[in-house]
């Protein structure tokens, strides 16, 4: 396998890791991108995301002369479709890339080649957009030419290292095609390789998801009832938790990333019989909304300043893709009066959608404010001065949404706290 020559069409950030451990691995690799500026680069040795470790691996790999970017597809002996699939208005996978992508692959295909699809897809992608592409080469396919789903599951930030630790999940089009491709990728990966079909292959990737997200629906009902029946749901979650088969999830002001919000759409865009998924989709949808009702209950004037504690979609991340802590800010600026300043030392202003109520020194976003809302749990916010902030303040109210400040540091300086979740 080591001998082949690989092409990954799609340098994002799967993609480009992908490529760059491959090379690692003693493979000749190709990137193919779109974008000009992916590929200028790099032939550089740069790259124009932000990953740990990454930078290095590119720019060593170019160097070693294994790694190139391209930007017209040659022949290649596996081609890997890492393009992005998102989610269109009506809550559906766009296909286009995929398509694209294999479209721009057909020209090159020729005995022997290896197509896999890496992109997150919906449940017969592989057999139902990729493999009809193929098939207008005149080739067999699943014959001649092998082809698998490999869904990547590695987490921002660990990618190099999970690329190649984190089991992996092989479905192929039929089990020639599943084993020839197990084998291309036991050249870089150390965890388990598991060989299924294309189908399962694709419903494994989205049911991780769409697990984490029932479960945190779960969470945020639990949130919801408590508060209307004089229950506090963290003790709950706490104490249900000792039992030994029994995981709540944690509420909060909904679910974010690119990632749990959007696959179990996936799963059931053409199923209406998917009702749990699609309720615990519109609960989480739903929390910004809870959030606001609650900030319109606690401050006492219509006109009243709301200072927002993070906008990023998970704390100690600088990602604000479909983050809740948005969309709350968009209804409180289409809904009410209310005035709105936000505070999160990660997001970066030039790309931040309201940077106008962004401040950098949180003391500037909470001045004259009547409520904090913390919204993102960063690490920095445990330590911050609210004896300090308090003085700064209007009224010392303040609303945490992640149960994360501490109540009695707040109590003691005077500020009447109001938990998401807590209604006693
Ligand atoms: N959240 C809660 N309550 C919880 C846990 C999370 O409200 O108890 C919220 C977070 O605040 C955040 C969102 O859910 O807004 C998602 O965060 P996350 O850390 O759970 O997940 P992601 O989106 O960063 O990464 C997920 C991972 N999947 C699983 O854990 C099953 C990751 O392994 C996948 O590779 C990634 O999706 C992906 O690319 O699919």
């Amino acid at each position: 396998m080591k001998d082949k020559k690989i092409t990954i069409v799609g340098l994002g950030y799967i993609g480009l890791p992908t490529a760059a451990v491959m090379a690692r691995a003693g493979m000749e690799v190709l990137g193919y991108d779109l974008n000009r500026r992916v590929i200028d680069a790099l032939n550089r040795g740069e790259i124009i995301i932000e990953e740990p470790g990454l930078s290095e691996l590119v720019n060593e790999m170019v160097s070693s002369g294994r790694l190139k970017g391209i930007s017209t597809l040659q022949e290649s002996d596996v081609f890997i479709i890492a393009v992005p699939t998102p989610i269109t208005e009506d809550k559906k996978a766009d296909m286009s890339y995929v398509k694209s992508a294999a479209e721009d692959i057909l020209p090159h295909l020729k005995p022997g080649n290896i197509v896999v699809l890496e992109s997150t897809s919906p449940p017969g992608a592989t057999e139902d957009i990729i493999v009809p592409i193929l098939e207008r080469s005149g080739l067999k396919i699943g014959d001649e030419v092998f082809v698998a789903h490999s869904p990547e599951r590695v987490l921002p930030g660990r990618i190099i290292q999970e690329l190649v630790e984190n089991d992996r999940i092989i479905g192929g089009i039929n089990p020639e095609s599943t084993e020839i491709v197990k084998e291309v990728y036991r050249t870089f990966v150390d965890g388990e390789i598991y060989t299924t079909d294309s189908k399962t292959a694709e419903m494994c990737k989205l049911m991780e998801n769409t697990f984490r997200d029932v479960n945190i629906a779960l969470a945020n009902e639990l949130a919801i009832l408590s508060e209307n029946m004089g229950i506090d749901a963290w003790e709950v979650i706490k104490f249900a938790n000792k039992h030994p088969r029994v995981n709540l999830h944690q509420p909060g002001p909904g679910v974010g990333g690119h990632c749990i919000a959007v696959d179990p759409w996936f799963v059931i865009e053409n199923h209406p019989e998917g009702k749990l998924i699609r309720q615990a989709r519109n609960i989480n949808d739903g929390m910004p909304d809870k959030v606001m009702e609650k900030i319109q209950e606690l401050v006492q004037s219509d006109e009243a300043k709301v200072a927002i504690l993070g906008a990023t979609y998970k704390p100690n991340v600088d990602d604000t893709r479909e983050s809740p802590v948005l969309k709350l800010v968009e209804k409180l600026l289409q809904k009410t009066r209310l005035q709105v300043a936000i505070h999160d030392p990660h997001v970066d202003r030039e790309v931040f959608p309201y940077s106008g109520r962004l401040y950098d020194q949180i003391e500037d976003a909470v001045k004259d404010a009547d409520l904090i809302v913390l919204g993102v749990n960063h690490f920095e916010y445990s330590t911050l001065d609210f004896g300090l902030l308090g003085n700064l303040m209007k009224a010392k109210r303040l609303y945490d949404t992640r149960n994360y400040l501490n109540e009695k540091e707040l109590v003691e300086n005077g500020f009447q706290v109001t938990i998401l979740g807590r209604g006693i």
